[in-house]
C-alpha cells in the first residue's frame, strides 16, 4: 500500500550584492579612474537525493531555507564574495512541484542526483564595467538581482516499513497515533480500523520509518470472519510485523496466549511469505497489569508462546516502551534498507548542509 507523504516549503536562493561606484586615489595618482568591484552571487538553493532518506517528514519541522546574499562590491577593484549555497536532502522518487501552480519542476530519481530549486541572484556591476574610451570617469553602478523566492510543493509515494498485526482491541491504532503522525479512530469496540492506516514515525533528524495499522484480524478470517484477511495484503512489502497482544484482556476469560497463536495461524494461511518475515511481540496494555504480576504475567505468556524473538512491553496509552521500540525498530529498517542498496557515489561537496538554517 502506497500514500503520499507531502510538506509544502518556502525556498528564497540569497540576493546578488550591489556593484560598487569608487574610484581610486593614491598619492600622487591622478585622476585613478574607476575601481568600484561587483557584487557576489547570492547562494542557491539545491536538492540532492539522498538514498538514506524515507520520509519527508523533516521539512515538517523545519520549513523555511534562505540561502545567504553574496556581499556587495567595494573600492579597489574588490568583488563582493558569493553567498553560501545550501543543500536540502530529499529522499529518492521525491517530485518537487511549485506550490503555486502545480507545476511539477523536478523528479528526483537517482541516488546522488542534484537540482537547483532557487537561483542565486547575479552581482550588480560596479563602476569599473563602465569604463570605456569615452566615459573614463563612469559613476553608474547596478545592484544585485533579486534571488529566486519561491513555495515548494514536496510529494513522496511511500511504502509502508512496519506493518501492525493484532487482534480487534489489541491497540493497533492507538500505537500508530502514540508514534507517528497518523490520527485514525481509536475506541473500545472491535474492528474501529475498517481502512488500513499510513502514518510517518520521526526517530531523530533524517531518521524515519513508515508503520502500517490495519484491520483487527481473528480466528477464522481466512474463512471470511470479521474482515476477512485480504487487508493483510498491505503488509506484504513491510520489513517487518509488529504483533500486538493485548496482555490484560477486559475479558477475564479471554487468553492472550489463545489469542495470539490464532493471529500466527492465520497469517500463515494467508501467505506463506508473509508469515516468515520478521515478526517481533509487543505486548500492550501493560499499564492494566497490576505491578506485583506484571513480571510473571508476561514471563509466562512469553513461554506458553514459545516466542524466541525480540519482546517489547509497552502501553501504547501512557506511552511506556514506545520510545524503545521505535527506536529499535529503526534500527532494524535502516538496517535492512542500506543492505539492500546499490553503494552511491554522493559528491561530497554537496552532502554538508550544516549551514542550512
Ligand atoms: N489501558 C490501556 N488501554 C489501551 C492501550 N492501548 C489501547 N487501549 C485501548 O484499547 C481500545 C482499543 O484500542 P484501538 O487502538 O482502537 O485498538 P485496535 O487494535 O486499533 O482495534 P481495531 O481497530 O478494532 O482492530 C481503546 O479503548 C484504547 O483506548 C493501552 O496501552 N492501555
Ligand atoms: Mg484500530
Amino acid at each position: 500500500m502506497k500514500f503520499v507523504d507531502e510538506a509544502t516549503i518556502d525556498v528564497a536562493a540569497g540576493d546578488g550584492g550591489n556593484g560598487c561606484a569608487s574610484f581610486r586615489h593614491e598619492k600622487y595618482k591622478e585622476f585613478g579612474g574607476p575601481d568600484g568591484g561587483d557584487g557576489g552571487r547570492g547562494g542557491h538553493v539545491y536538492a540532492l537525493a539522498d538514498a538514506s532518506l524515507n520520509t519527508l517528514v523533516d521539512f515538517r519541522f523545519t520549513r523555511r531555507f534562505e540561502a545567504h546574499r553574496g556581499e556587495h562590491g567595494k573600492g579597489s577593484d574588490m568583488f563582493g564574495v558569493k553567498g553560501d549555497d545550501i543543500v536540502l536532502k530529499m529522499p529518492v522518487g521525491t517530485i518537487i512541484a511549485d506550490a503555486e501552480t502545480g507545476e511539477v519542476l523536478h523528479e528526483l530519481l537517482q541516488p546522488g542526483e542534484q537540482v537547483t530549486i532557487a537561483k542565486g541572484g547575479d552581482g550588480g556591476f560596479g563602476n569599473m564595467h563602465y569604463k570605456s574610451s569615452t566615459n573614463r570617469a563612469p559613476r553608474q553602478k547596478t545592484p544585485g538581482w533579486a534571488g529566486e523566492k519561491r513555495t515548494l510543493k514536496l510529494e513522496l509515494k511511500v511504502l509502508a516499513d512496519v506493518g501492525l498485526l493484532g487482534m480487534p482491541n489489541a491497540g493497533k491504532s492507538t500505537l500508530i497515533s502514540a508514534i507517528s503522525n497518523a490520527r485514525p479512530k481509536i475506541a473500545d469496540y472491535p474492528f474501529t480500523t475498517l481502512h488500513p492506516n499510513l502514518g510517518v514515525v520521526r526517530v531523530a533528524a533524517e531518521k524515519s520509518f513508515v508503520v502500517a495499522d490495519v484491520p483487527g484480524l481473528i480466528e477464522g478470517a481466512s474463512e471470511g470472519a470479521g474482515l476477512g484477511h485480504q487487508f493483510l495484503r498491505h503488509l506484504q512489502r513491510t520489513r517487518l510485523l509488529l504483533h500486538m497482544v493485548d496482555v490484560a484482556p477486559f475479558d477475564e476469560g479471554v487468553d492472550p496466549v489463545a489469542q495470539a497463536k490464532a493471529i500466527v495461524a492465520e497469517l500463515k494461511k494467508f501467505d506463506q511469505a508473509l508469515y516468515d518475515k520478521p515478526r517481533w511481540l509487543v505486548l500492550n496494555k501493560v499499564d492494566m497489569l497490576p505491578a506485583d504480576e506484571r513480571a510473571k504475567r508476561i514471563q509466562d505468556v512469553v513461554k506458553r508462546l514459545k516466542y524466541k524473538g525480540p519482546v517489547f512491553e509497552i502501553s501504547a496509552l501512557t506511552r511506556e516502551g514506545c520510545e524503545l521500540l521505535v527506536q529499535k525498530v529503526y534500527q532494524h529498517i535502516a538496517k535492512v534498507h542500506t543492505d539492500s542498496l546499490p553503494p552511491v557515489d554522493i559528491d561530497p561537496r554537496f552532502v554538508d548542509t550544516s549551514k542550512a538554517p
